[in-house]
């Protein structure tokens, strides 16, 4: 099968999801960077046309939208299923994904690590600190959700490494290295599952770049 070409900007944990279920397929792939000032030129948004990362092209078939992108990659190669069969499993699967794309990514993430790790890694910016401040409270939410629905399980979405786990480490890993993540991850499942989910090789053989992991 062709290779997979993914469009976006080298760091972006929605791409890295793309990538590290790639990894798990061992499918073989390839990145086109774009910098970050080019999501929203013409040559972009005909990739995607809301100008967000990351988008893909495998052959003739052009998709964006993370969870679209990770359904198809799943379904499209062979390899170790990354979605689960039984409903519940599955029915988590989606809720933990849900957390990511609705609250987790919009409320938290968009803020505390852009605020603490990519604005000033990328742009030369200085933290918002009021910014910050005012997301603390979606943050404790969210990670104590997510710590919640992982209860004793060793992934999210129960006994097997799915889609959800492959959306939330990426954004996660970022997280828990702001000094507000870190506070609150402290002593939680949830930190033991980043732990482990972050020594996969797919999650190693997809680390962010290097002037990204120096701000962290
Ligand atoms: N719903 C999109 C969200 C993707 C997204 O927001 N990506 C971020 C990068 S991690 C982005 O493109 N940010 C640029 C912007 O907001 O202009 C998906 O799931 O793919």
């Amino acid at each position: 099968m062709s290779e997979v070409i993914v469009y976006g900007v080298p760091g972006s944990p929605f791409m890295r999801s793309v990538l590290v279920a790639l990894e798990e397929k061992r499918a073989p792939y390839r990145v086109e960077p774009f910098a970050p000032g080019a999501l929203k030129s013409e040559e972009y948004r005909r990739l995607h046309p809301f100008g967000r990362v990351p988008a893909i092209r495998h052959g003739d078939f052009h998709l964006y939208e993370t969870q679209a992108i990770l359904r198809y990659v799943d379904s499209a190669f062979p390899g170790p299923a990354l979605q689960p069969h039984d409903a519940q499993s599955i029915a988590r699967m989606n809720q933990v994904i849900g957390i990511n794309d609705w609250y987790l990514f919009p409320l938290v993430a968009r803020v505390i690590v852009f605020e603490r790790i990519v604005g000033p890694a990328l742009f030369g910016k200085t933290p918002n600190e009021e910014a910050i401040a005012a997301a603390l409270p979606d943050a404790r939410l969210c990670l104590g959700e997510l710590n919640r629905l992982l209860g004793h399980g060793d992934y999210l979405a129960g006994a097997d490494f799915t889609l959800a786990d492959i959306q939330l480490a990426p954004q996660l890993e970022y997280l828990a290295a702001t000094p507000e993540g870190h506070a609150i991850f402290a002593g939680t499942a949830l930190r033991a599952w980043l732990d482990r989910v972050g020594q996969r090789a797919s999650m190693r053989a997809t680390l962010p770049p290097e002037m990204l992991r120096r701000a962290a």
